[in-house]
Parts: C-alpha cells; sequence; structure tokens
C-alpha cells in the first residue's frame, strides 16, 4: 500500500515550497488545494475512479495540477506528447481507450474533436464542483500513468506505470542522491516524458521544490546553476550541449551549492562529461526508459571521475544483468528487474508479456566492468534517438510506403551535432518525385523530429535471402554514394 502522494505531503509539510513556474510559487498545501479544486471539476464530467482519460498540455503550473487532480481522482492518466501531429494523437488515444482528452487550450486544434471527447482546461475551470472521497491509500499496482513508447513494429506502444513503479523509483533516486531540505530540482523535461514526470513524483515523495520551466532555454538554466538557486536538474545531450556551451562562452563555473546533473535518455558523449566537469558541474550519467518509469542504473557522484562513460550501477531495488553471460566486459542485451519495471503495455500490445522470466529485455547492448559498473555500448534495435526522442525506423517507413509514387522505403538513424542522431530515408520510386512532396507527406503524418533530414533514391534496398531490409547496411550505401 502506497500514501496518495500529495495528500501525505500536504499532510506532512503543508508550507514547504513546492512548485516554482515563472514568478509565481506554490506550496504542497496550495497544490494540493489547486489539485483537489480541478478533481472536483472533472468529477463533475463524470469522470472517476478507474476510468482512463488522456491528458495534453505544455509543461506548466497548471498542467501539475491537472496532473495531480487526475491522481486524486483515480484516473489513469494517458500523457500525450504535445510534438505528435493529429494522426499521431488520435492513434494513440484510440489504441488507449481513453473516454476522454484533458487538453490545454493553446493545443486544442490538434485534437481531432469531431472524433474524440475533448475537455479545455478553460471548460474545466468553469465547471461546478462535485465532492468525492480522495483515496487517501493506494494498491501498489494502481496504473498512474500511461506514457506511449516507440516500439520496433513501428506502432507506438502504450507503457503503464504503476503507483509502485513510481514510488520505488523516486526512492531508489534519493537512496543513491541524498536529500536536504532546501533541494530544488529544475525542470525543462516534457512532463509527458517519464525524464520530467519522474521529477514531480520525487517532489511530492521528498517534498522537495520543482522549479518549472515550460520551454528549455538554455541561457535562463545556465544562470540557475550558476546562481546557487537550485541543486538539481536532468537532461538530454542535446540540452547539456547548450548549457556547456552558455558556460564556456562565459567562462563560469556552476555555484557550490549545486549538487547534481543527471544525463540521459541516450547515449552521452564521454566530451560532454569532461566539459561538464570543467564547468564543475558534477554531472551523473544515467540509464533509464519509459518501462522503468526513469532511472534502473545511475553513476554516484564520487564514481563520476573514476567512471567515465558509465551509467553507473543498478540502483538499491534494481537488478541489471547480460543476457547469457556473467564474464565482465562481456557484451550482451541488457536485462533489467526490479518494483520500477512496468507491469505491461495496454492496448494493441496488452497481450504482450514485457518480461522474459521476470527480467526486462532493453534491446540495448551493454556490459558490466569488473566492479560491476554498467556501460551501454549499443542498441540492438534500430532506434533512433534525436534530442531525446525516439524514432523507431519502421514507423517512418510504414508512412513512406503509404505515398503512392513509393515502392520501398528504408530508414536509418545518422550522427548529427545537434541531435546525436537523425533520420534519414533511402526510396525506391516509381515516379519522379520531389524531396519536397514526400517531405510534406510525412510532415502531415509524424512529428517533426521523426520526418526525415534528407532522401536517397535508389534502385533497391538491401536485403537479406528471406528479404528482409537490412538497415544496417543503409548507412553503407551512404558511404558508396
Ligand atoms: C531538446 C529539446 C529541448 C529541443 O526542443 P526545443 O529547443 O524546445 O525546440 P523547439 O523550439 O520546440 O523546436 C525547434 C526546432 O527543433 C525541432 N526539434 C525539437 N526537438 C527535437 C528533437 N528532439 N529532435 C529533432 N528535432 C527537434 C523542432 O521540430 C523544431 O524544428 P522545426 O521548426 O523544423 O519543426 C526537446 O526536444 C526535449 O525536451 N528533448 C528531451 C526529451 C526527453 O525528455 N527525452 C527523454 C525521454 N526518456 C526518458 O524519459 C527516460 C530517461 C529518463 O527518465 C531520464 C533522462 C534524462 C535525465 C534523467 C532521466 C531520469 O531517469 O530521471
Ligand atoms: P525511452 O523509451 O524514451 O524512455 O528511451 C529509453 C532508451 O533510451 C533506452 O532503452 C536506451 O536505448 C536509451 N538510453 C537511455 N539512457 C541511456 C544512456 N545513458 N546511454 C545510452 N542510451 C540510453
Ligand atoms: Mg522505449
Ligand atoms: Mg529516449
Ligand atoms: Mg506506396
Amino acid at each position: 500500500m502506497i500514501p496518495n502522494w500529495l495528500l501525505q505531503r500536504a499532510y506532512l509539510s503543508p508550507n514547504k515550497q513546492a512548485l516554482s513556474f515563472g514568478k509565481e510559487t506554490w506550496t504542497f498545501s496550495e497544490v494540493n488545494s489547486k489539485a483537489q479544486n480541478y478533481a472536483r471539476k472533472i468529477n463533475a464530467y463524470g469522470l472517476n475512479e478507474g476510468d482512463r482519460i488522456a491528458l495534453l498540455g505544455k509543461s506548466n503550473a497548471d498542467m501539475v495540477f491537472m496532473i495531480h487532480a487526475c491522481i486524486h481522482l483515480g484516473l489513469e492518466i494517458v500523457m500525450l506528447n504535445s510534438r505528435l501531429t493529429r494522426t499521431e494523437l488520435e492513434w494513440q488515444i484510440k489504441d488507449s481507450e481513453a473516454t476522454a482528452v484533458l487538453v490545454s487550450d493553446d493545443l486544442k486544434l490538434v485534437i481531432p474533436e469531431s472524433k474524440i471527447r475533448a475537455i479545455l482546461f478553460s471548460e474545466i475551470e468553469q465547471m461546478r464542483e462535485i465532492q468525492f472521497d480522495i483515496e487517501d491509500i493506494w494498491d501498489t499496482d494502481r496504473t498512474i500513468t500511461i506514457m506511449y513508447t516507440s516500439g520496433t513494429s513501428g506502432l507506438p506502444k502504450g507503457v503503464r506505470q504503476t503507483s509502485g513503479n513510481h514510488t520505488s523509483s523516486a526512492i531508489s533516486s534519493v537512496l543513491n542522491l541524498g536529500l536536504d531540505d532546501e533541494d530544488t530540482w529544475l525542470c525543462t523535461m516534457p512532463l509527458f516524458h517519464i525524464s520530467g514526470f519522474s521529477i514531480l513524483v520525487r517532489s511530492v515523495i521528498y517534498g522537495m521544490k520543482v522549479q518549472l520551466y515550460e520551454k528549455f532555454e538554455a541561457s535562463e538554466v545556465a544562470k540557475e546553476l550558476m546562481n546557487g538557486s537550485i541543486t538539481h536538474i536532468s537532461v538530454v545531450s542535446a540540452t547539456l550541449d547548450k548549457i556547456l556551451r552558455e558556460f564556456e562562452d562565459n567562462n563560469a563555473i556552476a555555484h557550490s551549492s549545486f549538487k547534481a546533473m543527471l544525463a540521459g535518455g541516450g547515449p552521452v558523449p564521454v566530451g560532454y562529461l569532461e566539459r561538464a566537469e570543467k564547468c564543475r558541474i558534477p554531472i551523473l550519467q544515467t540509464y533509464g526508459m519509459t518501462e522503468t518509469s526513469s532511472q534502473t542504473a545511475t553513476l554516484s557522484a564520487s564514481d563520476s571521475m573514476r567512471k567515465v562513460g558509465s551509467a553507473g550501477k543498478p540502483l538499491f531495488f534494481n537488478q541489471i544483468k547480460i543476457k547469457d553471460t556473467s564474464t565482465p566486459l562481456q557484451s550482451g542485451e541488457v536485462y533489467i528487474r526490479g518494483p520500477h519495471v512496468t507491469p505491461g503495455y495496454i492496448g494493441h500490445f496488452a497481450s504482450e508479456n514485457p518480461l522474459v522470466n521476470g527480467w526486462l529485455p532493453t534491446g540495448d547492448i551493454g556490459y558490466l566492468d569488473e566492479d560491476g559498473y554498467l556501460y551501454i555500448v549499443d542498441r540492438r534495435s534500430d532506434l533512433i534517438i534525436s534530442g531525446g526522442e525516439n524514432i523507431y525506423p519502421a514507423e517512418i517507413e510504414n508512412v513512406l510506403l503509404g505515398h503512392s509514387k513509393v515502392i520501398e522505403a528504408g530508414v536509418c538513424g545518422i550522427d548529427d551535432e545537434k541531435w546525436g542522431s537523425i533520420p534519414v530515408a533511402f526510396v525506391v520510386i516509381n515516379e519522379n518525385v520531389m524531396d519536397l512532396e514526400l517531405q510534406h507527406y510525412c510532415e502531415e503524418r509524424l512529428a517533426r523530429y521523426k520526418v526525415p533530414k534528407h532522401f536517397y533514391y535508389v534502385n533497391e534496398l538491401p536485403r537479406n535471402a528471406s528479404n528482409k531490409l537490412l538497415r544496417r547496411k543503409l548507412k553503407d550505401m551512404l558511404d558508396l554514394s
């Protein structure tokens, strides 16, 4: 059993600062009041315990209140990625069988209202309140959130994240990082990703303040790192690089009260870690995923320079093994076990058991060194990670194949200085087509970051004897051309 996070926190430390956004701040008691107020209004729409809704909003204070309101009501929240197109959102909403979408007014245009019951935040605001009894204790297997993550087949998978998953993740994290009364976690990560959402969970469980931003601005973040107002931050490589440039341009170092920067969501170049060290930013590489409600392994501060490039050891409750080997330094697929691992998917993939003998196969390739530190070296699947957003080639290929002039399509990622990796497409066509036509076609159906940055027109695609596309060979074609 787990106590209702916010209710318990508002009871234990009502007057402690919980959240700041822009120039405003809220205590836990105030966040709780806002959340309860929204919860009673959402209840008036007939949405309550056990119902599944989708939530689409920017990462701002109102969104935080909405999230806690839904949790108070006992709703399962499908967190929608605001970078997706209408088509993609429609697919996820349908797949999730959400009964309604709660959407902030500024994003209402991306919800196809004719097909889906959409309720605007401003409408909720105006609604009358209907009282209900807030659950003060939850079962550990209660689903709090569902986050869609891209799948190898090209269809996104809705991952269930339970109260037990989130709670054990937050406790594991703090056993590694420690906690002080004045700790403040700066959040520029989207709340619809577990990277951002997990910061909110840590906040209510620890009684820790979150300083939230709707948008990532490197200069703003760097300023906060220098002035001592924050102690923690989470970044992906793309944002890390920009922050470091701010430091380097200003010849600056981080404030001595800043404690930990978690860097993950994809490969973190060792050069970035060394640059961070030069700016006296205590940087900890972390390995986490949607299926594990954030971190599985994180380097500890004391090891950060001794084990450069490692994602650390598993956090206290978690275990990691490399498939088919217990020999140090031997690479293989990373398997994960622990209370933070999802019980499964919803919708199309509901019947797929994510576990093999109790372990989650990750698709990532890594090894453990002699001391048990994890190093991620590659991904088994063809996953492309662009600025922390995941893309599976099949998703783009499926879209391209829908175009009347495209007979075959193959997509792979190529290195990119800004985003880490970007998708490019190889197509076999039956009639001349302009890049722009394919680009527009993709833009209507795919989030911008998934739209191939280059199209290569080829006579055939590399395939094996059984006609399976060899995506790894696509890159070789580039080297030749
Ligand atoms: C990197 C970010 C901030 C970039 O967004 P920004 O600067 O706000 O861009 P926009 O102004 O919106 O758009 C400008 C142009 O850039 C394109 N664009 C935006 N993002 C991308 C992208 N990712 N790839 C490619 N292009 C992008 C826009 O499309 C636009 O171009 P045009 O005009 O042509 O359309 C933003 O992308 C961002 O926030 N990224 C991070 C996402 C994230 O959080 N990923 C992590 C997901 N994984 C997890 O959650 C598990 C790991 C985890 O939990 C974790 C990760 C890190 C640290 C800690 C943890 C933890 O375990 O706690
Ligand atoms: P997501 O499903 O969006 O949560 O992304 C999880 C994936 O990001 C993992 O399966 C890895 O492929 C990748 N990833 C996360 N952290 C790291 C890291 N520290 N190093 C390399 N890859 C990472
Ligand atoms: Mg994933
Ligand atoms: Mg990712
Ligand atoms: Mg076609």
